[in-house]
């Protein structure tokens, strides 16, 4: 299949096993019992282990190496840089560094802060001629996809001191409790450098950091703080238009000669850092025998899933796999990215997804269920991907009366 270029996402759970409260000597005494633990118990022991040394790694080389000299003649100061930013009314993101631009002095830090549902990340890619891509192929497995192990894991200079000419990442900053909440680099050279959110290279999620010497006046961090704010705030004065401008683009039903009636549901909706995470109508009245058809907006480049659940266990998007040497590979869930009962009427009975739909990629970038004859009462349906922003809807079929 078409793999992926680094890409717009909205909000995916990075899920791996709650394990970080696990230290390198209970697991070495866990793995002396492993024998009588069932294989799943030991894999997630193996992944505590693999976490546990990449943090003493960073911990470790941030203890050998020397710190890099920085100017001592003005305090140093810590600044503080949102990622990302929402407006729940609206099931808005506002994809964004906030604020967008920083100048500090040299020997200053800067602290990334999480800051909504969505997950991004942080990263500097001096010398690199593309952004790395979020998803790649599993080497040596066939149509199997997983996190980019250089985007999925922390990348930091030793002791946190940067001076611009290492590739540097944040890990990918999200709610969950396994994801990266802070990243702070305190900057030793000056020089302007430009990072990027992975997640959201494709929409242009970009900031930039500008390290002066000490002689030059700079802005305080509460004016830097307060610059953020700003640039939020006038992002969130437009999500109100934004949501009225996807209600308008709603389509109308068809009348089919047969009787029947097809409708339209659109995936999604941006307009520049604004987007939408909603489907539009979120409410459809149907009869059996009807059909829908979801649809990606052209003017929103995330990727989505149409998914009827039906009661069945929300599937985790991500499947840490453990590796015999390095840290896990973070698996795509299959079924996640792969379509189930598409083809299907649809009935209150069995998971119905489309899939992973990218607009991004290249396919169909819309999803057609017909309602079954038989089939009555209230059904939901989410996307996957941004279910915890409430993205979900509901197809209410009732008998012709
Ligand atoms: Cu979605």
């Amino acid at each position: 299949m078409a793999m992926p270029a680094a890409r717009p996402w909205g909000y995916l759970r990075l899920k791996v096993p709650e394990i970080l409260n696990q230290d390198l000597e209970d697991f070495i005494s866990y793995k002396n019992q492993s024998m009588q633990l069932n294989l799943k118990e030991v894999k997630m022991r193996i992944i505590t282990l693999m976490f546990t040394l990449l943090i003493l790694c960073a911990v470790g080389s941030a203890a050998s190496e020397p710190v890099a000299k920085i100017n001592q003649s003005a305090i140093a100061q810590n600044f503080t840089v949102l990622v990302g930013g929402n407006d729940s009314a609206y099931n808005a993101e506002l994809q964004g560094f906030f604020p967008q631009n920083i100048t500090i002095h040299v020997g200053d830090k800067i602290t990334w802060k999480q800051n909504t549902m969505d997950i991004h990340t942080v990263t500097f890619t001096p010398g690199m001629n593309k952004t790395p891509d979020l998803i790649v192929p599993v080497p040596g497995v066939n149509g199997s996809l997983m996190i980019n192990p250089l985007v999925a894991f922390p990348a930091l200079p030793a002791g946190g001191m940067y001076n611009g000419s290492t590739y540097a990442n944040s890990a990918v900053m999200g709610p969950d409790d396994t994801q990266s909440k802070n990243f702070s680099l305190t900057f030793t050279e000056a020089g302007i450098y430009r990072y990027i959110c992975v997640v959201h290279a494709g929409e242009n999620m970009t900031g930039k950091v500008i390290v002066e010497n000490a002689s030059a006046s700079i802005p305080s961090p509460l004016m830097v703080s307060t610059q953020g704010q700003k640039e939020l705030d006038r992002l969130r004065s437009m999500t109100r238009s934004v949501h009225a401008k996807a209600v308008a683009s709603i389509m109308k039903p068809e009348k089919n000669a047969n009787g029947t009636t097809t409708y339209h549901v659109n995936v999604g909706f941006g307009q520049g850092q604004v987007h939408l995470e909603a489907f539009f109508p979120d409410k459809i009245n149907a009869h059996p025998g009807d059909t829908v058809v979801w649809t990606l907006p052209k003017n929103d480049m995330e990727p989505h899933t149409i998914t009827f659940l039906n009661g069945a266990k929300e599937p985790e998007l991500f499947l840490p796999e453990i590796q015999p040497q390095g840290p896990p590979r973070i698996l795509f869930n299959p079924q996640v990215l792969l379509p189930q009962n598409a083809s299907m009427p649809l009935t209150d009975q069995g998971v119905y997804s489309s899939g992973f739909i990218d607009p991004m990629m290249p396919g169909l970038h819309s999803f057609t269920l017909k309602i079954g004859n038989n089939t009555t009462g209230t059904l939901q349906f989410i996307c996957l991907l941004h279910d915890q922003m409430n993205m979900k809807g509901e197809l209410i079929v009732s008998n012709k009366a």
